[in-house]
């Protein structure tokens, strides 16, 4: 599914700013369906009030609509334009709805969706009145059971009124939902560009480079001898000069050839990192008669893996990063700029190459960005804590990664597709299910490696063979040994170590970390403290350094980049606290020790310079300058 662009054959609309928003009763959430409030504006139906889109919608009021479970309605009104109704197609497309949508344009049920964070869209050229005023209505779903990705459990459960339904889950984040990114209105001619596929190639010396391309497109050909459609596709630099440029064949695949290319580098990795072309795709007819364009960004590079090595144009990487969360402070889940490119210039300045998109697809804007800022990805599809396998999960459990991957593929920044967080991989039918799942994503997709974060022991896994690259998760000195600052380095080097050896494959500590109070100073270290936290990453830091050694470790995930909200626990004040920046974006001490670290490592593995900020000034240390 291609993001949506304009061109001189397209136009794109926004449709986000101030919805109107209802809730259902909890007890009866059919209601809205049985009296069609879709038919007409929501506010005939009943009282509404103003809802951000996008924005969760769960922190923007002051009443318990947080913890509302099943259905809420949105709606607004908008113009499609007297031009649109000739010789084109409109399309209607949500960047994410958490977690099942229900879409109505005028009245007409358009589609439906299920699983969030992931982008659908429909096409409404017959719905919509021309040079006059149309309604788009939502009903969102946010119920998690068994059969959803990720997993739930509603009960009804007895309170001081009578009986009501409460929703839990065991995945350690907040259950925000709404409408969660863009809703966008675009046209397309008649006959479109409607997929684009792109593979990169360098030759051994990083000079040659080579786009492998696929177009796909939708629409009847132009007169009934004309079945005969080919692309044009031109490649220009940064600098908008065209480097190379061809014709498809028949089945609109091609190849251009590029000279002195300027691969895609991750951060640190190269002085210019995340170098994109872009990618001009003309769809003519027969008769030379040009029907569509598309552009996109693409980055060239190669991946290759190995049972010891991960690298990239040919050169071993070593990933520093994150686990990462979608959330912030009133807006959740929803898609925030400000807050984006302050979390780039975070993860810039504390020298992170990578972060996994832990536990579900991130923004597409925010794709877009990491391949221009070079910070590798690790795409992990919505399946967290994955258990009582079943055959219903299994089919949405694969479409979640199909469609993950239709969205993804064409970013160099993605470099791995991460299939699961800390499924029960113990479980008796753990082993089927994931050749399955990893079977499909691999006939999706060859070119990258799969990888899944396990935290179930290495003695009961059943999944690991039939991943590319292992990820564990584990919490020394915070669940196991809380507090224990002397059982942390040798724990994790031999548990690393127990990994390799059982499927001899490459292995990454996905996520570690402690919960950690900001401002709260304890020392001797405690938990909960700042002084505990960055003594916590430090004895990993030890395990990390004897395991590089090993030839066969090759990356250290913290957890959390920032603090994030979860569901109430005793276990959690005001949310999960183990990120190294606060909610509010601001560094907690062990931000300052992991930055450190992540530029000696860049240093030392790549060849990298210091920020001049990087050590503060404390005395000579015996080196006079001759200023
Ligand atoms: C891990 C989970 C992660 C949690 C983390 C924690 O993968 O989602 O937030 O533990 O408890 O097991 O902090």
């Amino acid at each position: 599914m291609l993001y949506p662009r304009e061109s001189e054959t397209r136009e794109v609309r926004s449709l986000d700013g101030i919805w109107n928003f209802v809730r259902s009763d909890q007890a009866n959430p059919t209601q809205g369906v049985r009296e069609e409030w879709y038919s007409k504006d929501l506010s005939k139906s009943g009282p509404t009030i103003p809802m951000p889109v996008p924005a969760s919608y769960n922190d923007i009021t002051t009443d318990n609509l947080r913890d509302h479970v099943g259905t809420v309605w949105y709606d607004r009104k908008f113009f499609a334009p007297r031009s649109w109704a000739v010789d084109q197609r409109v399309w209607l497309r949500f960047g994410s709805v958490h977690y099942e949508a229900y879409v109505w344009v005028n009245g007409q049920k358009v589609v439906k969706h299920e699983i969030g964070h992931l982008p659908f869209e429909a096409e409404v050229t017959h719905l919509l009145k021309y040079g006059a005023e149309n309604r788009v209505t939502v009903m969102c779903d946010n119920a998690l059971i068994q059969t959803t990705v990720p997993q739930g459990r509603i009960t009804e459960l007895p309170n001081d009124e009578g009986m009501t339904i409460v929703q839990s889950y065991t995945f350690d984040f907040f259950n925000y939902a709404g409408i969660h990114r863009s809703v966008h209105l675009y046209t397309t001619p008649k006959t479109f560009i409607e997929e684009v596929v792109v593979t990169t190639n360098l030759s051994k010396d990083n000079v040659g480079g080579e786009v492998l391309y696929s177009v796909k497109f939708n629409g009847s050909a132009i007169n009934e001898a004309d079945n005969a459609l080919y692309v044009r596709a031109q490649l220009y630099d940064r600098e908008g000069k065209l480097v190379a440029n061809g014709t498809s064949d028949a089945q609109l695949s091609g190849s251009l050839q590029v000279d002195n290319v300027n691969p895609w580098w991750p951060y640190l990795m190269h002085p210019e990192p995340g170098y994109l072309y872009q990618l001009e795709v003309k769809l003519h007819a027969s008769n030379d008669e040009l029907l569509d364009v598309y552009r996109l960004k693409v980055g060239l590079r190669t991946l290759s893996w190995s049972n010891a090595t991960f690298q990239i144009n040919g050169r071993p990487v070593y990933f520093r990063g994150f686990g990462r969360h979608e959330d912030a402070d009133v807006r959740g889940k929803g898609l925030d700029n400000a807050l984006m490119v302050r979390d780039f210039n975070l993860l810039k300045w504390i020298g992170a190459n990578a972060y996994r998109t832990s536990h579900y697809p991130y923004s597409e804007e925010s794709m877009q960005f990491a391949d221009e800022h070079g910070i590798m990805i690790v795409d992990e599809c919505p399946s967290v804590d994955a258990e009582n396998y079943n055959q219903e999960l299994l089919g949405k459990h694969k479409s979640s990664l199909e469609q993950l991957i239709h969205r993804d593929r064409n970013h160099p920044s993605v470099v791995m597709w991460s299939i699961a967080n800390e499924p029960r991989t113990r479980e008796m039918n753990a082993d089927s299910y994931f050749q399955l799942v990893a079977n499909l994503t691999r006939s999706l997709d060859k070119t990258r490696p799969i990888t899944a974060a396990i935290a179930t022991p290495w003695t009961d896994d059943k999944a690991g063979r039939f991943l590319d690259i292992i990820s564990f998760n584990r919490y020394n000195a915070w669940y196991s040994n809380t507090g224990r600052l002397d059982m942390v380095t040798k724990k994790v080097v031999e548990e690393a170590v127990a990994w390799n050896k059982k499927y001899n494959k490459p292995v990454i500590m996905a996520e570690y970390g402690a919960d950690t109070l900001e401002g709260l100073h304890l020392q001797p270290a405690y938990v909960w403290s700042e002084e505990f936290q960055t003594e916590v990453f430090a004895r990993h830091f030890k395990a990390f350094d004897i395991l590089r050694k090993k030839g066969w470790f090759i990356g250290e995930f913290v957890w959390n980049f920032a603090d994030f909200k979860t569901a109430q626990s005793y276990t959690r004040v005001g949310g999960n606290k183990k990120g190294v920046f606060t909610r509010a974006r601001q560094p907690k001490a062990s931000a300052h020790l992991l930055r450190k670290r992540y530029f000696a490592l860049a240093r030392e593995l790549d060849d990298s310079s210091f920020p001049e900020d990087l050590f503060t000034y404390i005395a000579d240390m015996g080196k006079t300058e001759n200023a």
